[in-house]
């Protein structure tokens, strides 16, 4: 058996963008003459809502205000959300933001060695162009076979919609695919839709048991010849000191064996 699809989320795994959310949610805000600023530490805590709209509406939830108030605030998110993803979008295509460590190395491994990539994400989806055209060239597009983002699914992550909607437009198995994911939320909806998921988390993160969850494996990032990671091989990985994908391979494959013979015992 081998592995069809590389499933990659975005924010956090691709490139670390949200800070750059962050800074655009700010802007937004200000320039909608509301005194809302998520410093980091807040906005860790406000990232276990997934989606940006959705992360508006939970802190204005929490807000000390009456109803009238709260429901005159709720009308303005669309309109908050749209110029936020404009902010963020021009902050983007900047230059603003790069792919971490390995991500474009791995792609081109994969992309050689047959196997498809595709995207499954919860940001919008004039995001996700804008990230992939301002790393990848103006064809970054065209590296993804499947790309499943935003409100194209009813419910955002950990729900395993999205994965589940690019695994539709690859007419592939879970079995067949692996997932790249930063975050719990990630890696719940990655686990809910039966795929095998490589973690990578980040300072937005970072501190989650995601083995406890389910990760199949967890790397600090996906490394490279010029930037090995620490203790590799011999500590997680065999035969680099960064993650090859014939290894990433070999991971999710001997995982499936081990489950199947776990079922064969049982
Ligand atoms: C991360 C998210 C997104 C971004 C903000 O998505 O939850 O909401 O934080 O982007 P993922 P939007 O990790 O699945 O890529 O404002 O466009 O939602
Ligand atoms: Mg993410």
């Amino acid at each position: 058996m081998r592995i069809d699809a590389l499933l990659f989320d975005v924010d956090g795994t691709l490139a670390d963008t949200e800070e750059a959310h962050r800074i655009a949610f700010n802007a937004a805000f200000e320039r909608a003459g509301l005194d809302w600023r998520w410093q980091p530490r807040e906005y860790r805590r406000l990232l276990e809502v997934t989606g940006g709209k959705e992360r508006i509406r939970g802190y204005i939830g929490a807000l000390p205000v009456g109803d009238g108030e709260r429901r005159r605030l709720l009308e303005r998110v669309s309109a908050l959300h749209e110029d936020k993803t404009r902010i963020y979008t021009r902050i983007v295509r900047d230059g603003g933001v790069r792919l971490r460590p390995g991500v474009e190395r791995l792609m081109r491994e994969a992309l050689a060695a047959g196997c498809r990539l595709a995207i499954a994400t919860t940001t919008s989806a004039v995001n996700v162009q804008a990230l992939l055209e301002a790393t990848l060239g103006a064809r970054g597009l065209d590296w993804f076979s499947a790309i499943a983002c935003g409100d194209q699914a009813l419910r955002k992550k950990p729900a395993p919609d999205i994965h589940q909607l690019a695994l539709a437009r690859l007419g592939i198995e879970p079995a067949r695919a692996v997932a790249i994911e930063d975050s719990l939320n990630g890696l719940r909806a990655a686990r809910a839709a039966g795929l095998w998921t490589l973690v990578t988390p980040n300072f937005w993160t970072e501190g989650a048991d995601f083995e406890r969850e389910g990760a199949g494996l967890v790397l600090p990032h996906l490394g490279e010849p010029a930037l090995p990671l620490a203790g590799e091989p011999g500590h997680r990985l065999r035969h680099a000191a960064w993650l090859r994908f014939d290894e990433l391979t070999r991971a999710a494959l001997s995982h499936r064996v081990d489950a199947a013979a776990g079922v064969m015992q049982a």
